[in-house]
């Protein structure tokens, strides 16, 4: 258990526990229910530099392996954001002679492979092996290991300094922070950027996306922590601005210290979240109360419609769907199946909570009476495809920020 801020080793004061969970992507094929381990999830925030954390840690290697199920690629609007991510950086950042890029979780290949089609110099460092090879399919270049600083020293040995070190909902994801600091510092160029973009505390805070905390995130950044975070490493936050995946993060850009003007937006951000109290006791605990309120809505609105004889599906299983079943206690007697569009899951159950997950074909046979929309985050691109649903009466229910049926 940790007590001391992985980033500061300041003390870390515990404000939700939404009880004992499994990996979030651990998906299960039926034979494998009786191996299913569980970890206490709940999280602190630190007295000294402000940083969300998960209080327990579970082992990297125990989250992402061969068997690591979440496809970036899997939704149209991801793949034209990565897309335009990395027209962007070829046109700034990645504009110099013969530049280098590394990916810290390239998955698989839904931003590298348009770095790869230009031609552009790049590694993507992806320690799951099955998605690692649906990017080098792609023709991005991949090792599969962890980036910590002993992988970035080899990386440096073997093709030099990066330019850009980027990382997209993967910098939260190593506990090791320390390492990845060191190991950023080793690698990059004396002028390059680290750029990385993340679940941000404002959403699920303010957001009330309480579903985001789930064991892969070990940190639940803010621009104070962040910048923090920055300065203690050697960095300084240049940039940060909001942007719009998995219902709001920000991408922050690190350079080292004194070598860029930072951009206004980092002290207006600051500024904000002082004025917001965004990480403060009050703020957190009142966050508490409501996520034990969206629970009992949830779980009475669910049961009420089981009771009139009614059907419900879920919709999507992202991550977020293991938290939200386990924490209310959703299993096959609320919600009998969930649709999700990734091969990898199909056929397999949703950690914890074991509904089985099918394709999305099972949706429209027949419609059910409602949709559980666990991938509320992707709502325009699902709704807009699942017309005819609600064309025939079905309704949608979604539970963030709180529970609504449209
Ligand atoms: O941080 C993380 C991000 C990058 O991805 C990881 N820890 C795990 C994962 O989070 P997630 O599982 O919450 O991601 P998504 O993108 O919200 O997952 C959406 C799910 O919904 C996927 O399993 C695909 C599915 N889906 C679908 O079935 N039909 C998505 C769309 C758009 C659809 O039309
Ligand atoms: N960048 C993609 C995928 C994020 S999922 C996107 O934004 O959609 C997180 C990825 O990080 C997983 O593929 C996981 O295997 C990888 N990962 C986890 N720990 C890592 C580490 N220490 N180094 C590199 N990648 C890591
Ligand atoms: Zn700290």
């Amino acid at each position: 258990m940790y007590t001391r801020c992985r980033v500061c080793a300041g003390k870390v004061r515990e404000f939700l526990d939404l009880g004992n969970q499994p990996t979030a992507n651990g998906f299960l094929l039926p034979e494998e229910v009786d191996r299913e381990r569980t970890f206490r999830l709940a999280v602190g925030v630190c007295d000294e530099c402000a940083m969300v954390q998960s209080i327990e840690d579970v082992a990297p290697g125990v989250r992402y392996h061969s068997g690591y199920a979440y496809h970036a690629s899997g939704s149209a609007g991801h793949r034209q954001y990565f897309a335009r991510q990395a027209q962007r950086m070829l046109a700034t950042e990645l504009a110099g002679r013969s530049p280098f890029i590394v990916e810290i979780g390239c998955n698989d290949g839904v931003l590298l492979e348009h770095v790869a089609a230009a031609g552009v110099r790049h590694l993507g460092v992806e320690p799951s092996t099955a998605v690692a090879e649906l990017a080098r399919r792609k023709g991005v270049q991949v090792v599969t290991e962890f980036f910590d600083e002993r992988t970035a020293a080899a990386i440096r040995a073997g093709h030099g300094p990066a330019d850009v070190i980027f990382g997209a909902n993967t910098v939260c994801h190593i506990a090791r922070i320390d390492s990845l600091m060191r190991g950023v510092a080793e690698l990059l160029t004396p002028g390059g950027v680290f750029i990385f973009e993340e679940p941000y505390l404002g959403t699920v805070i303010e957001g009330r996306a309480f579903d985001q905390i789930y064991d892969e995130h070990d940190f639940y950044f803010s621009v104070t922590s962040v910048h923090a975070m920055a300065q203690r490493f050697g960095f300084d936050l240049v940039d940060a601005e909001h942007t719009p995946l998995h219902g709001g993060e920000i991408r922050y850009t690190l350079a080292r210290a004194g070598t860029r003007t930072p951009r206004p937006a980092v002290a207006h951000l600051l500024r904000d979240e002082q004025v917001r109290r965004l990480s403060a006791p009050e703020t957190l605990d009142r966050f508490g109360t409501h996520v034990r309120r969206v629970r009992d809505d949830l779980v009475t609105l669910l049961r009420d419609i089981r009771d009139r004889g009614e059907r419900v599906v879920g919709y999507g299983a992202p991550g977020k769907c293991s938290t939200v079943t386990n924490y209310c206690g959703i299993g096959t007697e609320l919600v009998p199946f969930v649709c999700d569009s990734t091969p990898a899951k199909q056929g397999r159950l949703v950690p914890g909570s074991h509904i089985p997950v099918r394709a999305p074909e099972a949706f429209a046979d027949p419609y059910p009476d409602y949709a559980l929309l666990f991938a509320w985050n992707h709502a325009d691109e699902i709704m807009a495809k699942e017309q005819r649903f609600q064309q025939s009466g079905g309704r949608w229910i979604r539970y963030v920020p709180e529970v609504r049926v449209d």
